[in-house]
């Protein structure tokens, strides 16, 4: 596997885009928790196994998004096989959007990690925060950046811990755990990876993107627009973020077709 820098640098991978412009909306759609290799699931796709990535990306074609951003739990462990790790990386590759991955606590970077395995960073497309860029992508035609911590092992850890100061027009984060309003950390056993309200409002970012939560949904306060996308299986839907050219963020989820929604949000 080639090294690779773990420098947070703007480079030309992923640096690429439909034409940029501040003059019209940057469009980034926004999925998580796929589960990719569930078994128990796999059947509920009709033994098609790559069907909701394919429907995220097919999404986001229809579009014309110019990034995607998937927030954790892409694949449902490490140990998948290297032939499946290759038939998803050319599904990404392929579809040619630029792509940005958070690893979730079903998938973390570790050294035998499906993200350092097999050849899941090689597309030029391809971003995976904690593998190919330590803690954020730039993307310098939009203004824009995303950061996020990656889950690096199976540990409990804080997702939006220190948070990361604006350098550009635009800044997004991802993160991947479970929000609860207020966390008490001292209290005793707690769902692991909280992600508190207090912490959402310091990020000061434009778009959080979650992941852990198979419904779809925003928390946090009435500051930063902070969204949980859900499973394609049990949301049916993906969000849709538009960045404007006057500021405004404005979020809605697009149905997909395979997926009925089932948490009748
Ligand atoms: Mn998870």
């Amino acid at each position: 596997m080639p090294v690779r820098s773990r420098q947070d640098t703007t480079q030309g991978k992923v640096n690429r885009g439909h034409g940029a412009g501040a003059d019209r909306d940057i469009v980034i759609v926004h999925s998580s928790d796929l589960h990719l290799g569930d078994v128990a699931t796999i059947a509920a796709w009709g033994g098609d196994d790559t069907l909701p990535l394919r429907q995220v990306l097919a999404a986001a074609g229809d579009l014309k998004a110019d990034l995607v951003v998937l927030a954790g739990d892409i694949f449902e462990h490490n140990r998948l096989a290297l032939e499946f790790l290759e038939r998803t990386a050319r599904i990404l590759g392929d579809s040619g959007l630029p792509v940005v991955i958070l690893p979730g606590n079903h998938d973390p970077a570790t050294p035998d990690s499906v993200y350092r395995r097999g050849p899941m960073a090689e597309p030029e497309n391809v971003a995976i925060l904690g593998v190919t860029h330590a803690r954020a992508v730039t993307f310098s035609q939009f203004g824009l950046e995303v950061w996020g911590h990656a889950h690096r092992d199976y540990d409990d850890m804080v997702p939006l811990r220190t948070p990361r100061r604006r350098r550009t027009r635009w800044q997004i984060a991802m993160a991947h755990g479970h929000y609860l309003p207020q966390p008490d950390r001292a209290a005793g056993p707690n769902p692991a990876w909280l992600i508190g309200r207090e912490e959402i409002a310091r990020t000061a970012v434009d778009y959080l993107a979650l992941g852990h939560w198979n419904r779809a949904g925003r928390v946090g306060g009435p500051g930063v627009p902070a969204y949980y996308s859900g499973s394609p299986d049990l949301s049916g839907s993906v969000n849709v973020v538009r960045l404007k050219p006057g500021g405004e963020v404005a979020v809605r989820r697009r149905r997909l077709e395979h997926f009925p929604a089932k948490d009748r949000v």
